[in-house]
């Protein structure tokens, strides 16, 4: 089965299906797992799916034949027309996609519940938030800045751990649901992360200055390859966008966002605006990453899209 990996909505996807392959008949089938990364230009093929029946959760579709079973929701399913041709002709009952859907997990408990009459009230939790996480729709920046939540921290470990670590939880997660969050090992991991993203905080709380419903901080003076993208509307709940510059010695990075919480309606496509420096990203979120050495111009770039911002 390859899953999404390093994604919480991943690994839940990977409990979830794993319950409902066994629940419709593969009672005893021995499951191997692996977990799955964007590469530019890679879709699965016959090196990842070398099982009797093959599962690919919250990941791009192939048109491999050993393709069993498939749920995803991503825009980008689809390498090109005729892998998403291949995909309409499919008639196996097997493989479903809703893009309008939040979270691949939403997607597989919809399908279980309709198709198959199957619900899981005990992995409730873990389904609510899966779909909260995936889609960002968190209740205010508190929660997602201050990540008290069990399932923010364990969102927090499985972003940053090895796949062996990542897979090792889906037996864990599907057995005691969120409860995995206060486990020792997943403390260890979570606390050294906790106190560098307090550090953070701290810094943008020192550098950030809110200008026209722009909040902007410089943080290169400091060596960060990035930080939680909400800590700006947590300090300046009234912030339309937030601009932040950080360095490290792979990169120099800007990355801009919109605040999800504003009540005003966003202006500007963020992608657009961050493609006219060599960026990219969606609508509402972005990102220009420059060399290392290329501080002096990733300021100069910071503090040129936060007047855009601000101006129009
Ligand atoms: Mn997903």
């Amino acid at each position: 089965m390859g899953y999404h990996g390093r994604c919480f909505d991943g690994c839940t996807s990977a409990v979830l299906f794993t319950r409902l392959y066994r629940a419709i008949g593969q009672k005893n089938a021995q499951i191997e797992f692996r977990a799955l990364a964007h590469q530019k230009g890679h879709v699965p093929g016959t090196a990842e799916l070398d099982g009797d029946e093959n599962a690919i959760l919250d990941f791009k579709y192939t048109t491999s034949p050993a393709l069993t079973w498939w749920f995803d929701h991503h825009q980008s399913a689809f390498a090109n027309a005729e892998d998403r041709a291949h995909f309409d002709a499919d008639r196996s009952g097997r493989k479903f996609y809703d893009p309008a859907c939040t979270s691949c997990t939403k997607l597989i408990t919809a399908v279980a519940q309709e198709k198959f009459g199957i619900r899981w009230e005990d992995l409730a939790e873990l389904v609510r938030w899966a779909d909260i996480i995936d889609s960002a729709r968190f209740e205010s920046p508190g929660v997602a800045v201050e990540l008290l939540e069990p399932a923010l921290q364990l969102m927090t470990v499985i972003e940053v751990s090895d796949d062996a670590f990542c897979t090792s939880l889906i037996p864990r997660l599907d057995a005691g649901g969120l409860a995995v969050a206060s486990a020792p090992d997943v403390r260890a991991r979570f606390e050294p992360i906790q106190r560098e993203h307090l550090e953070a905080v701290k810094r943008v709380r020192q550098r950030a200055r809110c200008e026209g419903e722009v909040v902007h901080f410089d943080l290169t003076e400091w060596n960060m390859d990035g930080f939680n993208k909400f800590i700006g509307y947590y300090l300046f709940p009234d912030a339309a966008y937030s601009v932040g510059v950080t360095a490290s010695a792979r990169r120099a990075k800007v990355s801009v966002g919109s605040n999800p919480w504003s009540p005003h309606k966003r202006r500007h496509d963020i992608s657009r605006l961050c493609e006219k420096y060599g960026g990219g990203g969606h609508p509402a979120v972005g990102a220009v990453t420059l060399p290392g050495s290329d501080v002096a111009e990733a300021r100069r770039v910071g503090l040129e899209i936060a007047r855009t911002l601000r101006d129009a």
